[in-house]
């Protein structure tokens, strides 16, 4: 998996002048990608993309935003939704090499299985874009550039978050945890750097109950009632995304408790359904992961399909805020997804 930090911080120490070249010379992608090689030309771009799915309400926004900015970008998007299942994203890939697409982008459902396909889009010259989940591989030249978040800064943002929920709170607290789609860098690097906090600066934080709910709203409801069947003492649920935490208040409540304040809820991503929820108090903070991807994403492939492939940093960051619940109504009428 990318060590995000350490190349961020790598690259940080690094004068402005010369950071595009440290970010170029650090990715071998760049000198040996085929990106290098397509030199570009006038004719329209075709881009292969294969989504994740749509599993909630982040991913209903991602996907607009890819395809909004194709259409604006002049770029011919040829899309494919994989319904969370990696084979489908796997076919997907082989279908846009087989119909010779100019780049190809998606966003991996889990981090690991993609060497042997990213290699059979590298030996057919077709240079990959990954879109906000990024991958384990052992060799970094199989994709250009990821444009997406900083999901472990995520974590460590919702154990702050989290801070500020129980302000003034003292002895031991009792965190339920929904964590994202098994294997998913999300989800893995949400609990890394949730953990990383709790454990340099909360002894008494302990997570009693964690499992995925796999980003639906219909998971977050299920695993939440089985945890409130055995825990009749969570003061607390992280979870790794709104839709999770959406179901979970089901359960919550339908378990005879106030969410938000018999149980607090922290939660990441900041899609309306979630706004809607923390402006009625029901979730306490939320930790945004903006999905409004597709604007960076376009600008890439027409970068790479220039020729500029080494021009671009091998992680593109995206922006993003936190929000506490007092801040929620105020926020909503401007909440772009
Ligand atoms: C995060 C994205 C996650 C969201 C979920 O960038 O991959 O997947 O947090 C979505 O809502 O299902």
């Amino acid at each position: 998996m990318i060590d995000r930090r350490g190349f961020l911080t790598a690259g940080a120490a690094v004068s402005a002048a010369g950071i595009l070249a440290a970010c170029a010379k650090k990715n071998p992608a760049k000198s040996s990608s085929s990106s290098d090689k397509t030199g570009g030309g006038s004719k329209q771009i075709t881009l292969g993309f294969s989504q994740v799915g749509s599993e909630s309400g982040w991913r209903a926004a991602n996907t607009q935003s890819v395809k909004e900015a194709a259409k604006a970008a002049g770029i011919n998007l040829k899309f494919s939704d994989a319904q969370q299942k990696q084979e489908n994203q796997i076919s997907a890939i082989r279908s846009y090499i087989a119909q010779k697409v100019d780049v190809i982008s998606f966003s991996p459902v889990v981090v690991t299985g993609w060497d042997t396909v990213l290699k059979e889009a590298k030996a057919a010259g077709i240079p990959v874009i990954l879109t906000d989940r990024s991958v384990e591989t052992s060799d970094p030249s199989l994709y250009v550039t990821l444009v997406g978040s900083d999901f472990e800064i995520e974590g460590e943002r919702a154990a702050h978050m989290l801070e500020k929920v129980l302000a003034g709170h003292t002895g031991p607290v009792k965190i339920a945890q929904l964590e994202g789609t098994t294997g998913a860098a999300p989800a893995i690097e949400r609990a890394k750097g949730f953990a990383k906090i709790m454990k340099a600066s909360h002894p008494e934080w302990s997570i009693i109950a964690s499992q995925t709910g796999d980003f639906t709203r219909a998971g977050g409801k299920q695993v939440m009632a089985a945890f409130l069947q055995a825990h009749s003492d969570i003061d607390v649920l992280f979870s790794h995304n709104d839709d999770m935490a959406i179901g979970a208040i089901q359960s919550i409540q339908a378990a005879g408790k106030t969410p938000g304040k018999d149980i607090k809820i922290v939660s990441v991503d900041g899609v309306h359904d979630g706004f809607v929820a923390m402006s009625k108090g029901q979730i306490n903070g939320i930790v945004e992961c903006n999905p409004l991807l597709g604007p960076q994403l376009m600008d890439a492939v027409k970068t790479v399909h220039a020729g500029k492939g080494s021009t671009l940093p091998r992680w593109i960051k995206t922006q993003e805020t936190d929000y506490t619940a007092d801040q929620a109504a105020a926020a909503l009428p401007s909440r772009k997804y």
